[in-house]
């Protein structure tokens, strides 16, 4: 049967209907079996060595589109339904979105996955099956509220291994199951993401938003995902969850090992485990645990096989977000593992006396990445930058002990769900002008570098850039219901709220533009500044910063002699499907974290690839991309990282003076709590915002203002000048290559894991 005779017969047997008659959704669940059982026919990548690669985050997105192009028969499945009378695009809005993590960590996960399975290389992942991913935003009187956001139905990408495990916990026994998503290279074979749930997990459980009964483990372990990004979130709930994985991961491991008829003493030649944060860390005495009481090991060779088996990437260098667990919480919990983290810490503390080593503290908490450090054989950060600071300066204990754990692997984006699903008419453009080798070599991009004079080129680039602005125009319309014109600047910041990566500071630019259209200083081209995050429910003055910009949106919008020079749009339940719509239609990429504190930021390569030029701080991985374009290319300003961990180190920064020697800063601050503002907004956000500004600015908003609005205005001018324009998108994109997470794993592999 061809594919066209599959389908009939799948909407006649399921829906007892023809194509042409199916609703959307009964189409896309059509051709969500189709495409599932055309993946189940695809060979299991096999080798010696397999990489886990555990996570409590895969932010997979929807998977349709990428399944279909990675299959090769996107084109063919998308003629077939045209002939019918029906389009893919409506059939892929019809697909609900796995939001299976909160931001960066959870979305380099799923990229890798695809990497992987591209390179040929034996590799799954391991985590959970949250029932409700990060919470749906939806804006109430210009604040956020968090409501649940499901994404089972009753045909999914999950199957039903029929897997199942024992995790005992101090206070009870619970059973899992195990689903599996498959996961296609491009042109290749099959790997999987092992998602394990509770059995008796219980949805009922939920009550209004995401409220739901804490108390009751069995029922509600899987539910939800922590929304905390960035702080510990100092519930016993998320030990539970982290334990389950781990516990339920060192099984499934140890299963396939035996399976494979793997030796156990020799583990690290058959599997290598990549933790990825600290969350999985509980795995390294999960599995000493189970080597020394099921496996009959001596402690030292548990230690030292289970050591050479796991490596580590911190993605953060926020204090607050290191993880570090009291004793106690850990000892109810899993109380089996308090005698192994004891052993593993006793150990350390006989060789290293430096308490900024040790593994419990003073204070009786675990600090669960120098379990890391010590009982891996690899630690590596994600961007060059990050990986200095780590070595340098808040892992430089460590680095002074195990120098050659330390290495870096910058971060990297799939190019199937970043340019050739989210960016077709570009794709195909770039097949048509350089070939289609880039696709799986991303270097081959750089061809592009040969065309940056040919007029008919660039105009091209252009024109794809203006169609996938009225395209978004016209999706923003529908959903947000604000009017954008495609001939303005775009100009998009979208991200996680968090201070450190400073919203707030753009909408000081906003402000301030806001003023001097007011007092008739008119810009050359109208400006659309369009936002996009979810804020931590628990974050405060994230809150706040989503309140300004949704004040700031009624304002400026509302406003008769500004609005047709200047926009604002605050999406709503900014996610991975917003982002693929978001992201081929910007022309300018704001990248504007303060410098040290954006371990790399994998946005910034998205918008490169899909050319945009960067504006943006000397952070993260923006500082790879720098090099690779040149000064020429991408527009940076701001503190450097050393400037501005001298500012921590001395405590010497103080916003109030900031504020108080420039009347440019003055004026945009004080229209936080100023009579416009408040009159739209709500007093206790905006007066908390601005006192936080003045008193505290923890990350130096306004230490970088005056830099920002100068690089920013001297942009915009730029954007003037279409040839110039032009050639810097160009450059953009054929230096993306480098980021292509094909590259990021070929590295894993070559440095770390050595798989295959
Ligand atoms: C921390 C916590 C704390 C407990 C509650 C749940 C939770 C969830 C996540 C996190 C840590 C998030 C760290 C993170 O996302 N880091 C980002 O990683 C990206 C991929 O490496 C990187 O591009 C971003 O710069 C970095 O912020």
């Amino acid at each position: 049967m061809n594919l066209e005779q599959q389908l009939e017969q799948l909407a006649k047997e399921r829906h007892g209907k023809k194509i042409k008659s199916c609703t959307d959704a009964q189409l896309y669940d059509c051709v969500l079996q189709l495409t599932k059982d055309q993946m189940a026919q695809k060979t299991i990548i096999g080798g010696k060595k397999k990489v886990y690669y555990i996570s409590m985050e895969f932010l997979i997105g929807k998977l349709l589109s990428n399944n279909l192009i990675n299959l090769g028969i996107y084109d063919e499945l998308s003629d077939i339904l045209e002939k019918h009378g029906r389009h893919l695009s409506d059939i892929e809005e019809a697909e609900p979105e796995p939001s299976l993590g909160n931001g960066g960590l959870g979305r380099l996960a799923a990229c890798f996955l695809d990497s992987i399975a591209t390179l040929g290389l034996p590799g799954d992942g391991i985590g959970l099956n949250y029932h409700y991913g990060l919470f749906r935003q939806v804006f109430q009187d210009r604040l956020q509220k968090a409501e649940k956001n499901d994404w089972i139905q009753k045909n999914s990408w999950l199957t039903n291994t029929g897997i199942s495990f024992d995790v005992c916990f101090g206070d009870r026994k619970v059973t899992s199951i195990l689903y599996d998503i498959d996961v296609i290279g491009y042109q290749r074979g099959r790997n999987k993401l092992h998602l394990f749930d509770v059995v008796s997990v219980d949805e009922s459980l939920v009550k209004s938003g995401i409220q739901f009964d804490k108390s009751q483990i069995e029922k509600n372990l899987t539910l939800f995902l922590y929304p905390d990004d960035s702080d510990e979130a100092g519930n016993l709930l998320r030990i539970y969850q982290e334990y389950f994985m781990v516990s339920n991961g060192a099984q499934l491991i140890i299963k396939e090992l035996k399976e494979r008829g793997c030796d156990l003493y020799h583990m690290d030649e058959y599997a290598v485990i990549q933790i990825n944060d600290t969350h999985p860390t509980m795995v390294i005495p999960e599995l000493i645990r189970i080597l020394t009481w099921e496996e009959g090991f001596t402690m030292e060779d548990a230690v030292n096989v289970v050591s050479r088996t796991c490596a580590y990437t911190n993605h953060t260098i926020l204090a607050e977000a290191l993880e570090k667990w009291p004793l106690a919480y850990i000892e109810k919990v899993v109380p089996q593992l308090v005698p192994i983290i004891k052993e593993l810490s006793a150990r350390v503390a006989k060789k290293y006396t430096d308490p900024r080593v040790q593994i419990i503290d003073k204070d009786k908490r675990v600090h669960m990445a120098h379990i890391d450090i010590h009982y891996g054989f690899s630690v590596n950060g994600v961007a060059a930058i990050h990986t200095d600071i780590l070595k340098n300066t808040e892992l430089h204990h460590f680095y002074e002990i195990y120098p050659e754990k330390f290495n870096n692997k910058t971060n990297g984006i799939t190019f199937r769900r970043w340019l050739l699903s989210c960016n077709r008419e570009l794709a195909s453009f770039l097949t048509d002008t350089i070939g289609d080798g880039y696709k799986t070599d991303a270097a081959e991009l750089e061809k592009l570098l040969e065309k940056k004079d040919d007029g008919r080129v660039l105009d091209a680039i252009e024109g794809i850039k203006r169609q996938k602005k009225e395209a978004l125009a016209a999706y923003i319309k529908k959903r947000e219901g604000i009017a954008l014109n495609p001939d303005s600047i775009f100009d998009i910041q979208v991200k996680r709220l968090h201070e450190y990566k400073r919203q707030q500071m753009n909408a000081l630019y906003i402000i301030h533009k806001y003023l001097e259209i007011k007092a008739g200083k008119l810009p050359a081209r109208p400006m659309t500044f369009i936002f996009g995050a979810k804020a931590a429910p628990a974050y405060v003055i994230a809150q706040d910063i989503i309140h300004l910009l949704l004040v700031l949106e009624e304002i400026v919008n509302k406003d008769p002699k500004v609005s047709p020079y200047m926009k604002v749009v605050m999406v709503e339940n900014y996610n991975v499907s917003y982002a693929e719509k978001l992201i081929p239609a910007c022309d300018v990429s704001e990248q504007i974290s303060l410098a040290s504190k954006e371990a790399s930021g994998t946005g910034n390569m998205k918008f490169m690839l899909n050319g945009a030029v960067t504006l943006g701080t000397s952070d993260g991985a923006n500082v790879e991309i720098h090099e690779l374009v040149g000064d020429d290319n991408i527009y940076i300003f701001g503190e450097k990282s050393d400037a501005v961990i001298g500012h921590y180190a001395k405590a010497d920064y103080v916003s109030r003076e900031y504020y108080e020697k420039s009347p440019v800063i003055k004026e945009a601050v004080d229209f936080i709590v100023g009579k416009q503002a408040m009159k739209v907004g709500h007093k206790e956000n905006l007066e908390r915002l601005y006192h936080e500004l003045l008193n505290k600015d923890w990350f130096m908003t306004l230490l970088d203002l005056e830099d920002y609005i100068a690089v920013k205005d001297k942009m915009f001018a730029d954007y003037e000048d279409r040839e110039k324009w032009k050639r810097m998108m160009l450059v953009n994109i054929a230096k993306a290559g480098f980021f292509s997470s094909d590259r990021t794993i070929a590295e894993y592999n070559r440095d770390i894991w050595h798989c295959g």
